[in-house]
């Protein structure tokens, strides 16, 4: 071979790697121009948990076959959520359905299918107590964290954990077989202290560490280095300072959010909600990061009106991407009021549809 053509080689292999991460990052870079433009707009993407898995009166267990192409919000105005939440956990032991019964298989047929419709998937994850064997909400052993640290005893069988969930997600793959950019949303509600990684259960350089091993881990080692990595405390007692003490970093996440739940008045909801969202607003522009109300809700939909007179109002004063409801359970008759989301003939129903039919939140 000449000089010539073995430079040609080199260049033409060079292009081609360009070219392919390209790919990746043109995906990756096109779902962030999504979530930007939907901000600037103020027309946030509207997200529901679990949306295409089941919801208040069927599950899509139940189905012989199925193609992922029912959900409450669809039912109810005719329109899939342009988000779906899904969530990891259980599969970090192995286990064939995750902590609300959903089967994994099942679940990467749904992300699938809704990305194959232009959806868009965000997952988060409910891991087990790697130390205790317990629930994600096992506080008992504030070292839990620092265990599954470089350092700590667990550390080896928590990379393990992390395999399971890169390789679930490397599985995200289109019909030409390019992978899925998904919203990686790990390690939330940390202000909190009812997860093993909540703000009492470690110190906030081990919080730190512990975002900055998975993201390490699942990009540089698994190469998921096309996903949108989001970061979302719980909006009880947040300020500027709370927010800001356990970021990770500009380095390590693409959106900024918070998780938002209603249990009082409206007023007071409505409260909480425009306080987060100014200090998380402020702190995306500073930081030219997306914003998103990365989870919200009023389990069971008391006040009917509350899409129109409380929820929208709240968030057309700001730059929002898209807000994720919580679930509708379909677990009879133990979870009957666990849904955040409208179903046909459910409380919220013609206030959902006026709030959509006025154009404030995007479906798909
Ligand atoms: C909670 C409830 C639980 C569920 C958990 C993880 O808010 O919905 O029933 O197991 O989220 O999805």
């Amino acid at each position: 071979m000449t000089k010539h053509c073995i430079l040609s080689l080199i260049a033409c292999c060079a292009s081609l790697s360009l070219c392919l991460s390209c790919r990746q990052e043109t995906s990756r870079e096109a779902v962030l121009g999504v979530l930007h433009h939907q901000a600037e707009q103020r027309v946030p993407l509207l997200g529901h948990q679990d949306a295409l898995m089941y919801g208040h009166e069927w599950n899509s267990k139940a189905s012989e076959s199925c193609d992922f192409d029912r959900s409450d919000i669809k039912d109810v105005c005719g329109a899939h959520p342009y988000l779906l939440g899904l969530d990891l956990g259980g599969i970090e032991t192995g286990s064939s359905c995750n902590l609300d019964g959903n089967n994994f298989e099942s679940m990467r047929q749904a992300a699938i299918a809704h990305h194959e419709r232009s959806g868009l998937v965000t997952l988060s994850w409910h891991p087990r107590n790697p130390k205790t064997g317990g629930s994600a909400w096992d506080v008992s052993d504030a070292g839990t964290v620092a265990s599954i640290l470089p350092s700590g005893d667990h550390h080896q069988a928590f990379l393990g954990w992390l395999d399971r969930v890169s390789d679930f997600i490397l599985s995200l793959k289109d019909s030409k077989g390019k992978p899925i950019p998904v919203i990686w949303r790990p390690w939330h509600e940390h202000t909190g202290s009812w997860f093993w990684w909540g703000q009492d259960l470690c110190t906030t350089q081990e919080y730190l560490q512990l975002w900055e091993m998975t993201y390490d881990y699942m990009v540089n080692r698994k190469g998921l280095d096309y996903l949108i990595w989001a970061y979302s405390p719980g909006a009880g007692g947040l300020t500027p300072e709370l927010f800001a003490e356990r970021y990770p970093g500009d380095a390590f996440v693409d959106v900024v959010g918070f998780d938002c739940y209603q249990y009082g008045s409206n007023q007071s909801y409505a409260d909480d909600m425009r306080k987060a969202l100014d200090i998380v607003s402020a702190f995306a522009a500073d930081h030219g990061k997306v914003l998103a109300v990365t989870e919200t809700g009023y389990e069971s939909l008391p006040y009917p009106n509350w899409w129109t007179e409380v929820l929208g109002p709240v968030l057309k004063d700001y730059p929002v991407a898209y807000v994720l409801l919580w679930r509708n359970a379909s677990e009879m008759p133990l979870k009957e009021k666990h849904f955040y989301a409208p179903w046909p003939g459910g409380p919220s129903e013609t206030d959902f549809v006026k709030y959509i039919e006025s154009e404030s939140v995007k479906l798909l």
